[in-house]
């Protein structure tokens, strides 16, 4: 794969103009495709431009990044350098309520996560696309309104509005989208959103002795149903905690104290690897933040305008993949745009019927582990049910490959990876029903067989007897 630019298809293309609205992971790496292919790429940023901005407040402060979404950064060069700056996490460690850890690897040595930071990967990708000649990077430029009989763009910046037009319009703003306004009054478009009752607060925990505090190649997991807290590891040794509770629960807590004692009593070992002081400041520095699961039925209008990533698609971040399915997106719009020789009017319908079903499954399954883990995910569950994985998986290398395997590092598309799995638990529950049977007729078989001559057996026969 090339890095740096390339503008293979330049010549041919008769140069036409793409907004991209919103400059966030998947605006930004969208922005370098565009690019690669030729066409004169505009991206509009509500924010300030995160490259020179003093304060940076993002929604989560680090992220994993598997298969999919790496296949995309590769797309356009730039894996190895966001690579390199990722924290792999070969195994999850388990943190029980004891303060006991047990570690689960992900896979075979290469079956890895990675843990980078959302700020840093955001200001790559902004370098990398404005790093081609035929992309305009546009900040504090907010849509306000998108036109579909006119054609047209408005945008808010701080001198004031302004309208523009292009060839075609990628919404990649947002799980509030605005670009996604226009789709509402399309017929038979259909769109849910709904607002899980769980929120999310990040904590830090800073480096100890100028090291790491815990495992740094892991991905921490506190499983306590209803509440759980995961910690990511970050380059400056620290951990980005993130503990997922009930907004009623959050609210509970108002004082330090109080959340002293909810920590010693959920989360104990990390009191001390958090500190005391910070952990009752820290707590109260945000509120908790909401988390959105958004579906749309389609995510194009004619050749016009097309939706990618959270704007498309907002999941829970209950798989880790929310970033992956959306750069997925970008990948599998690319791979349509060689199949289909740039043809809009036929990439963009396209587009909608192969991706939809694989977008809703993610947020399905998505969604799922979300339900499981508060409803039975404890630390003895959780490494329960990946032992059984693992063993099965041992036994069937080839038949029976654990869902989270399939959807964090392969490219096995997320509708048939839910296909899969069904599939899968099916012949398991057929091996099982098979052993259960024959276990029970060979039992039959040989009680029939030995009881009336077992001493054992008739030793307890006589019990009742002896008893009188
Ligand atoms: P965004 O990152 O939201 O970017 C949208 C951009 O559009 C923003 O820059 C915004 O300012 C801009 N914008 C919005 N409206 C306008 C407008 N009107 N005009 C101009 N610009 C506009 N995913 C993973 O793969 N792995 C993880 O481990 C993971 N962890 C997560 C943890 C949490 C707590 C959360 C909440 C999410 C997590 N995700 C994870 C999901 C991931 O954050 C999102 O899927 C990803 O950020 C989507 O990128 P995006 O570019 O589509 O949207
Ligand atoms: C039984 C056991 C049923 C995100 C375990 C389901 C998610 C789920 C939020 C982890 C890893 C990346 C994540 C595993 C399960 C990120 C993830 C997992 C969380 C929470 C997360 C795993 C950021 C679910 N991957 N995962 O198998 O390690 O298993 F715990 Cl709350």
């Amino acid at each position: 794969m090339s890095s740096g630019p390339s503008l293979q298809h330049y010549e041919n293309e008769k140069a036409k103009k793409v907004a991209i609205v919103g400059a966030g992971l998947v605006g930004a790496l969208n922005a370098c495709f565009f690019a690669k292919r030729g066409f004169q790429v505009e991206v509009y940023e509500a924010r300030k431009d995160i490259r020179t901005a003093k304060d940076v407040r993002g929604r989560s402060i680090n992220l994993a990044l598997s298969y999919r979404g790496r296949q995309a950064l590769k797309a356009v060069g730039m894996e190895d350098q966001v690579v390199f700056k990722g924290i792999p996490m070969n195994a999850r460690m388990i943190h029980s309520l004891s303060g006991r850890k047990s570690s689960l690897p992900y896979g075979k040595k290469g079956q890895y996560i990675l843990s980078v930071d959302r700020a840093n990967l955001n200001r790559e990708l902004l370098n990398a696309a404005s790093e081609y000649p035929n992309v305009k990077l546009n900040f504090e430029e907010k849509l306000q309104h998108y036109s579909l009989e006119k054609g047209s763009l408005t945008f808010i910046r701080p001198e004031g509005s302004f309208e523009v037009s292009h060839d075609l319009v990628v919404g990649c703003d947002g799980a509030f989208s605005t670009v996604r306004r226009q789709f509402m009054r399309q017929p038979r478009f259909d769109y849910s959103h709904v607002y899980i009752p769980h929120g999310y607060k990040e904590l830090t925990m800073p480096p100890r002795n100028g090291d790491f505090a815990m495992e740094p190649n892991f991905l921490h997991i506190w499983p306590r149903n209803t509440f759980m807290m995961i910690a990511l590891p970050n380059l400056d040794k620290s951990f980005t905690c993130t503990l997922f509770m009930p907004f009623e629960d959050f609210e509970k807590l108002t004082t330090g104290d109080e959340v002293l004692q909810f920590f010693k009593k959920y989360f104990p070992d990390s009191i001390p690897l958090i500190g005391i002081e910070s952990l009752k400041q820290d707590y109260f520095r945000l509120p908790a933040q909401a988390m959105i699961s958004v579906k749309c039925s389609t995510y194009h209008i004619g050749a016009k305008c097309v939706l990618m990533g959270d704007a498309a698609h907002a999941v829970v971040p209950f798989y880790g993949q929310g970033m992956n399915a959306g750069f997925e997106d970008c990948i599998v719009f690319d791979e349509l745009m060689d199949q289909l020789h740039n043809d809009l009017s036929k990439c963009l319908p396209e587009f909608t019927r192969l991706r939809v079903p694989d977008d809703h499954a993610i947020g399905d399954l998505a969604m799922y582990n979300y339900v499981e883990m508060r409803e039975r995910v404890n630390s003895k569950w959780f490494i329960f049910r990946k032992y059984v994985d693992t063993f099965l998986h041992f036994c069937m290398p080839k038949t029976i490959v654990p869902l989270y395997t399939m959807v964090t590092f392969s490219r096995i598309r997320y509708h048939e990876v839910i296909k899969q799995h069904k599939w899968q638990c099916k012949v398991i529950n057929s091996i099982l029903f098979v052993m259960g049977v024959s276990a029970t007729i060979t039992g039959a078989v040989l009680l029939f067989h030995y009881l009336p001559k077992s001493p054992h057996l008739l030793v307890l026969q006589n019990w009742n007897y002896s008893f009188k």
